[in-house]
């Protein structure tokens, strides 16, 4: 468990909902107080490595491992000729098949990259060189190495997200303007800062694993299904990590490696994946392509959309990057249809991404917008508000809230849209050529059960527990500022305990859901202990309240009084001492009433009773609008974004400060997906050729330039208990598009296929 103590920062509304108080852990970060997965200096530690295939589909025939075995410091090697002894754990939902056999190093190879032994040495150098003196002999099979080679086919259909209304075929061909443009994305990496890995420890037959995590509980689960133990003996530990974007969500296969190695030698074992590990051990982004076609009006008014889209996934199991997944909902229209495929192809299955499926469609649709808008010699914003959905043509349902409009309306505002001249190639400084654009973005509100506990301690201080995650967005903040805001105490007089799977259940810090499912549960439970206390307050013949008469307390300025100034005002630790009390302690969950244990196990340990946007009455997203300007030099086709304005509707916000952090780091991702990310596949081997930070382009400093935020959004209690919908995703959603929108704008090319380099404008 961690204490944090925050930093004094502004005035004191900041510690409370709604205020811009500063990251409770942001100064151990940076400092290096806090103590990653890999950081932790166990007695006895061994140190594991992977070895990994060198080819891309086939068969391991024999593993030579003698010379390994015997090099200095080896403790063990481990191959497909070893029967672990686990069974496949229960997937996203909850579901298990029964009693299968997991292989974390499989015999078969669907990809190269995939891991296939391991080698635990007393030293990691010493495991490194073990490795290399490992020789394995394949049987090799024909690959498809990415899903533009002719053998990967077309794929198959995912029923599930064919969706579609009216006649689109039929309205399409009836439209006067038509437009069709087929729009494609690359592979592309979390390459968060903290790569993957683990320490793990058994004690009998009790597990503790230290692992960066955006889901204690849940993966909790997997190992104790993996291992046969109960869950209550699996301690999974993440207090801290260092970005996860979506890869941090589940247990891997070198976690059920690294735990077996340890109980097998009885000793704490350290495993970390090497950079270009980071790149295959898990999935990133799916490569997507898809083609839109629109029909409109004259006039711009929308008539049909068709879309067909597809995304790669691999030979084992079916992950699809939705392309169509913002298609239907950002604009109104009265025919529609979409489908999507999934393409197999000798690669790791693919993984969320910060906001999968929207990402990509968006990328599509908000292109396609933009080349109707030059079609029809009709500004893009203008075309845009002209096909404002008034509610969601897909559910038929309405929109909870949805500030879209005022999103476009004052983005533009503030980025002086009306400064702009239609033509392409019309605006430039000398030889640079500028180019503005837009892209809107929406992202589902996911609604997840969620528990916390609150204690209130004697020395005054409020304790919020949960097995929640932090990974950079401020889970610890929120929840600190909610428990100071309910006790009207300062918000260093909180402590927060998270990233524990032995704390209260929790929502994933996944889907953008967290912050508004477990702010539910905190608001409940401090609420709950507060009620408790003011009973004992009013009640209790040693209470120095009681004598006051009054039938509730307030709480404010750190002090507890009877309304209206009657009696005295105490402070919580002199309250608690007065009643003789140690601890108050209450534990709450946003479950229906009377749910059984085995409810409440699902629930924080699976997907089965996470809500959809569409679930309830209304349709729940939050939008947005980028504005960016991008400067393209005319004669080498370099493209600098130098300027982005972003307006957001994401309901309440909890904390300011950490929102538009979070809406710039979705930005800058999306910069660097514009720009700059690409996974490039030898289509030889179906090897990741760039799997490392030197190759694998992110965006730095220099390639970020002034980002405005702005909220025009306003609570929205259909979303969540205190009124906030999801911000971690939706910040990069249409960043893509806004930029290619703006190069077209520069340069009259457009870039269907991203990312945007020079050759493809020269
Ligand atoms: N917040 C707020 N008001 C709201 C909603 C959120 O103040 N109405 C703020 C809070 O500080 C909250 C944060 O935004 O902690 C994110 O809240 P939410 O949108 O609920 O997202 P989650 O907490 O579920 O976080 C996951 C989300 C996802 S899915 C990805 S991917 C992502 C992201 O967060 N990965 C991140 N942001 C990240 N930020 C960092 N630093 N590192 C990552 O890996
Ligand atoms: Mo985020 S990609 O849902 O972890």
């Amino acid at each position: 468990m961690t204490i944090m103590e925050p930093r004094k920062h502004g005035d004191a509304s900041d510690g409370t909902v709604g205020g811009r108080q500063t990251r409770f852990e942001g100064n151990l970060k940076v400092t290096g107080g806090a103590t990653y997965a890999l950081e932790y200096p166990l007695e006895g530690l061994a140190y594991a490595i992977l070895v990994q295939s060198t080819i891309p589909a086939g068969r391991v025939i024999s593993v030579d491992a003698e010379k390994a075995l015997a090099a200095p410091g080896v403790l063990m090697v481990l191959t497909p000729d070893d029967d672990l002894g686990l069974l496949v754990a229960s997937d996203w939902g909850g579901n298990r098949p029964e009693n299968q056999p997991y292989y974390p190093l499989p015999r078969q190879v669907q990809y190269n990259g995939q891991s296939i032994a391991a080698v635990v040495a007393e030293s990691r150098e010493q495991a490194v060189e073990a490795a290399r003196l490992i020789c394995i002999t394949y049987e090799k099979a024909p690959h498809v190495a990415s899903f533009n080679d002719t053998a990967a086919g077309e794929g198959k259909v995912m029923d599930s997200l064919t969706s579609g209304w009216g006649d689109a075929e039929a309205a399409l061909a009836a439209a006067p303007v038509q437009i069709e443009g087929e729009y494609s994305t690359p592979r592309e990496y979390h390459v968060a800062m903290e790569p993957h890995g683990l320490t793990v420890k058994w004690d009998g037959d009790r597990i503790t694993v230290w692992e960066p995590s955006q889901w204690s509980h849940g993966m909790a689960r997997s190992y104790s299904e993996w291992f046969g133990i109960p869950y209550e003996n699996v301690r999974l530990i993440s207090p801290f990590i260092g970005g996860g974007f979506g890869s941090k969500g589940a247990a891997l296969a070198h976690g059920a490696v690294a735990a077996f190695a340890a109980r097998k030698l009885g000793r704490p074992v350290k495993l970390a994946l090497t950079r270009p590990q980071n790149f295959t051990n898990y999935g990133g982004r799916a490569a997507t392509r898809q083609r839109i076609k629109i029909g409109a009006t004259e006039d711009g008014i929308l008539q049909a959309i068709v879309h067909r889209g597809a995304s790669e996934t691999s030979t084992y199991a079916d992950w699809p990057e939705q392309t169509g997944a913002a298609t239907p909902i950002l604009y109104k229209v009265e025919n529609f249809s979409s489908q999507h495929r999934v393409v197999p192809v000798n690669a790791v299955t693919p993984g969320a991404l910060r906001g999968p499926g929207k990402n990509p469609s968006a990328f599509g649709i908000e292109s396609a917008m933009e080349e109707l808008a030059y079609k029809l010699g009709i500004d893009p914003l203008e075309l845009r508000l002209k096909n404002y959905a008034d509610h969601d043509y897909q559910s038929g349902k309405p929109w909870s809230t949805r500030r879209l409009r005022e999103a476009l309306t004052e983005g533009a505002e503030a980025f002086g849209w009306s400064k702009r001249s239609h033509e392409p190639r019309s605006m430039r400084d000398g030889k640079t050529l500028i180019g503005w654009g837009i892209g809107c973005g929406t992202f589902p509100v996911l609604q997840a059960p969620s528990e916390a506990m609150i204690r209130i301690l004697r020395n005054g201080r409020v304790e919020v527990v949960s097995g929640a995650i932090d990974m950079g967005q401020g889970t610890y903040t929120i929840l600190a500022q909610t428990a100071a805001e309910v006790f009207g105490i300062p918000v260093d007089q909180v402590e927060v305990h998270l990233g524990d799977s032995r704390l209260p259940g929790s929502a994933i810090a996944g889907g953008s859901m967290l912050a508004g499912s477990i702010l539910g549960a905190v608001h409940k439970a401090a609420t709950a202990a507060r009620d408790e206390l003011i009973g004992l307050a009013l009640n209790d013949e040693k209470s120095p309240l009681r004598d006051t008469g009054a039938n509730t307390l307030t709480f404010s300025g750190g002090r507890i009084a009877a309304p209206r100034d009657q009696g005295p005002s105490l402070t919580l630790s002199e309250l608690m001492a007065a009643l003789g009390r140690d601890e108050i302690e209450i534990l709450r969950n946003t479950l229906p009433e009377g749910a059984t244990a085995q409810e409440q196990h699902q629930a924080w340990t699976s997907m089965a009773k996470v809500q959809g946007p569409t679930m309830g009455e209304y349709s729940m997203h939050s939008w947005c609008a980028h504005f960016a300007e991008v400067r393209v030099d005319e004669d080498f086709g370099t493209v600098r974004v130098s300027r982005i304005v972003s307006a957001f509707d994401c309901g309440r916000l909890y904390n300011p400060r950490l929102v538009e952090s979070q809406w710039r780091g979705g930005i800058i991702m999306g910069i660097g997906q514009a720009l700059l990310e690409e996974g490039l596949v030898d289509q030889r081997n179906g090897r990741t050729v760039n799997n490392n930070m030197g190759d694998y382009l992110v965006p730095t400093n220099a390639d970020v330039p002034h980002i405005e935020v702005i909220s025009v959004g306003i609570p929205d209690y259909g979303a969540s208990a205190l009124g906030g919908k999801g911000v971690g995703e939706v910040g990069i959603v249409g960043v893509a598009p806004a930029i290619a929108n703006a190069v077209f704008h520069a340069t009259g090319k457009r870039v269907r296929d991203l990312p945007i380099t020079l050759e493809k404008l020269i």
